[in-house]
């Protein structure tokens, strides 16, 4: 029997469903299934099962990944939108599962309004990546490789 890849949840929060129709200039182009088709593809080649996640709810974020390590998942990717820096909800829910996980940011929000320059989810992430647009979720996948 062949063994399970490594599985790597990418989880994108409020209004990221909306990438590629409004604010191009902040957030690019491509729409989020383009950046998910490009993320399941690049874990293909990496010897990842890449599995991708949205919602618009605070709680259907929490239920996701409450069910994490109940499907074996090893590691998370998060883009967690505008929750980031409001939700201590969504920090206990990270902390709770003790899985680790990379916050990602398309943009760089230390350029941006001082609102979005706090993160709840920061202090416990193993890495924290912005302004490098979608790019930012491929080169978190890259470490995740070199680190399970
Ligand atoms: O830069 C990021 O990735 C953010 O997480 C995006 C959030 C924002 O609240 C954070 O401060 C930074 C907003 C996502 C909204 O996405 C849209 C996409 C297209 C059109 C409108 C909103």
């Amino acid at each position: 029997m062949s063994e399970a890849l490594p599985k790597v949840w990418v989880i994108n929060g409020p209004n990221l469903n909306l990438l590629g129709r409004r604010e191009p200039h902040i957030y690019g182009h491509q729409t989020l299934a383009d950046i998910e088709k490009t993320l399941e593809d690049q874990g293909t080649a990496l010897g990842l099962q890449v599995e991708c996640f949205q919602s618009n709810h605070e709680g259907g974020l929490i239920d996701i990944l409450h069910s994490a390590p109940g499907k074996a998942v090893r590691f998370i990717v998060i883009n967690a939108g505008a929750y980031t820096h409001t939700s201590i909800a969504l920090a206990d829910a990270l902390a709770g599962i003790a899985l680790p996980y990379i916050e990602v940011h398309l943009s760089n929000v230390h350029a941006r309004e001082p609102f979005r320059h706090h993160s709840y989810l920061s202090a416990k992430a193993q890495a924290v990546l912005c302004g490098f647009g979608s790019a930012g979720y491929g080169y978190a996948l890259d470490f995740v490789r070199k680190s399970i």
